[in-house]
């Protein structure tokens, strides 16, 4: 078969010494020259016969079977080639919060050899433009009720020629014109290093890059992290909040349920106040959140038992400012069986909060966009408190220092890691950073423990010095995250005269407690008392929230500034 007609996506990639290493020993990892991922994950198993099995499932409750979802995305494919001109290999952005509709544009634009370009919702007209610029885009899915920024950047977007919307009710045109269209699309024979997505980096800092991945990239994340790790059946029902722009929820939420031929729930909204009733409503046993996430539902668990405890004594104040009876009742949660954490590191305090509160221990693993997914990373029986985990069969890990020397256990320096999927930017010089002698560095200090465990420390721009020692921000949030006054809170380095550097902590106060001095003073002693005293933050700010990323993350350049 011809390659893409529209070759902009392989004319850009990193040239052949700038890209990673990949590694393909591993027997699952044998893919055939050619390929193309949406049918791998949605045709073949329609057409092994199990096309009646549950596939998605709508924030409505409405249900979409494996071949429902297979014609849909052909329709859907066809409407993009017959009416909107799409040929192979070109950009197609997508918009939307997370909902079968928009799933099903995510698996219409591969199956069509076209490359899916997700935007954050909360994105604005001017991150818009930044991308449809940068990506070359030259047609657009739009959710009806996010039009608005996406028609306020069409001015400013020459490549853009044609956005159709979903999602609309009756008159909404992609349904409408898909509904024309016969369900009997021939996907396009792509190459399994056909680019089919491009990730835009969920940036806590600077300009955005676009990484890209191949076909067969989405197929090795499948075949790695969630057979060895997460360990799902068929008879799971997936849910979470990461955004299906967002690597994290395109294979957590997408990706790997279609692999094993399970059910995911697309939810619209999924913040820590709304996910436990829609865990509750539809059942769901596997979870997928960022560690604020979990903390903020395991806080209001434990409220709303406290709240049902004070029943018997009314008119008692609520000790945490909260309504009785408002925060989710344990049961809420009890269909969960497995909860993943990633985006940021997971403090142990929030661990053991989660495991009290459910009694269930969060398989944490950290990947990043540039990998596409999960890469270091332990199940709940191998679960370290503070520490990420290990390599995830398929991948290769090591510490190493600014030369590139393979560091001992036990010393703090750059992750290095290798494996089937790696960082492959669109035309961007920052590849030569990400990627280093066949290594993808992270851009996280880490090391590794006496047990083999992988321990975050920082990003590697974050390390606090001050007064001569090297402190990682995040080991002082998690400790003061063990304090019972402490809602959330992000550690930062501030300049000083006398220090270079002093460790400055954000503190956001659970309800009710006094943002004063005295419980300055008490924080600080609490962190003394809890990890090195050195390390203790000597400025204390209370805030009212935290600045975070769609995705969870805090954004640390927004407290330096
Ligand atoms: C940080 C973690 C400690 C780390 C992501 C899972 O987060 C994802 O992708 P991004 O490109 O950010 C990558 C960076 O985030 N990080 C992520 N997870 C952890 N730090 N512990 C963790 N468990 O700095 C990393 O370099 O937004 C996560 C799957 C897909 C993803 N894209």
């Amino acid at each position: 078969m011809a390659p893409p007609v529209d070759t902009f996506a392989r004319d850009r990639l990193p040239a052949p010494p700038d890209l990673p290493e990949f590694l393909f020993e591993r027997p699952e990892l044998q893919f055939p020259r050619r390929l193309n991922a949406a049918v791998a994950l949605l045709d073949d198993r329609v057409a092994q016969g199990e096309g009646a099995r549950r596939c998605l499932i709508g924030a409505d409750g409405s249900v979409w079977t494996y071949a429902e979802l297979k014609d849909q995305t052909d329709r859907i494919a066809r409407v993009l080639v017959e009416d909107l001109g799409l040929v192979p290999g070109n950009r197609v952005l997508l918009r939307g919060a997370n909902s079968p509709m928009l799933a099903a544009c995510f698996l219409a634009v591969i199956k069509a050899g076209g490359i899916a370009v997700g935007t954050m919702p909360l994105l604005r007209a001017k991150e818009l433009i930044t991308i449809v610029d940068k990506a070359q885009i030259s047609h657009a899915l739009c959710d009806a009720r996010l039009a608005g920024e996406l028609e306020q950047a069409r001015a400013q977007c020459p490549t853009l020629r044609t956005v159709l919307h979903f999602n609309g009710g009756p008159g909404s045109a992609l349904e409408q014109a898909a509904g024309a269209k016969q369900a009997d699309f021939e996907p396009f024979d792509s190459a399994a290093d056909d680019v089919c997505l491009m990730a835009f980096t969920s940036g806590t800092t600077g300009q955005p890059k676009a990484a890209m991945h191949f076909h067969r990239d989405l197929l090795a994340a499948c075949a790695c992290w969630p057979p060895h790790v997460l360990r799902a059946t068929a008879d799971d029902v997936f849910i979470g909040s990461p955004p299906l722009a967002f690597t994290f929820g395109l294979g957590g939420l997408l990706l790997f349920p279609l692999s094993i031929g399970a059910a995911t729930v697309l939810l619209e909204k999924a913040t820590p106040d709304a996910l436990p009733a829609a865990i509750e409503q539809h059942r769901a046993s596997v979870l997928f959140t960022a560690p604020t996430s979990y903390r903020a539902m395991a806080a209001a668990v434990a409220q709303h038992d406290r709240s049902g405890e004070r029943e018997a004594a009314p008119g008692a104040p609520d000790p945490l400012g909260g309504q009785a009876g408002r925060g989710p009742a344990l049961g809420a949660l009890s269909s969960l069986r497995k909860c993943v954490s990633a985006g940021e590191a997971l403090p142990a305090a929030t661990r053991a909060m989660w495991r009290e509160a459910t009694g269930i221990e969060i398989i944490d693993g950290i990947g990043s966009t540039e990998m596409f997914h999960i890469f270091i990373s332990a199940d709940e029986a191998s679960a370290k408190p503070g520490a990420t985990g290990v390599p995830v069969p398929g991948y290769r890990a090591c510490i190493v220092d600014d030369e590139f020397k393979e560091l001992p256990r036990g010393s703090v320096g750059r992750l290095a890691v290798k494996g089937p999927t790696g960082c492959k930017y669109l035309d961007d010089p920052r590849q030569a950073q990400y990627v280093q002698r066949g290594w993808n560095l992270t851009g996280d200090a880490y090391l590794v423990d006496a047990d083999g465990h992988y321990v975050y420390q920082a990003r590697t721009d974050d390390m606090i010095i001050s007064g001569g020692y090297n402190i990682a921000g995040p080991e002082v949030e998690s400790a003061l995250l063990l304090h019972p006054a402490v809602a959330e809170c992000g550690v930062i380095g501030v300049a000083d005269a006398d220090r270079g550097q002093i460790v400055k902590a954000f503190v956001v106060l659970r309800p009710g407690q006094a943002a004063d001095e005295a419980m300055v003073r008490a924080l600080q002693d609490f962190v003394k008392q809890t990890i090195a005293p050195y390390k203790y933050p000597r400025a204390v700010e209370f805030r009212d929230s935290l600045p975070r990323t769609e995705t969870g993350k805090l954004q640390r350049f927004k407290l330096r500034a």
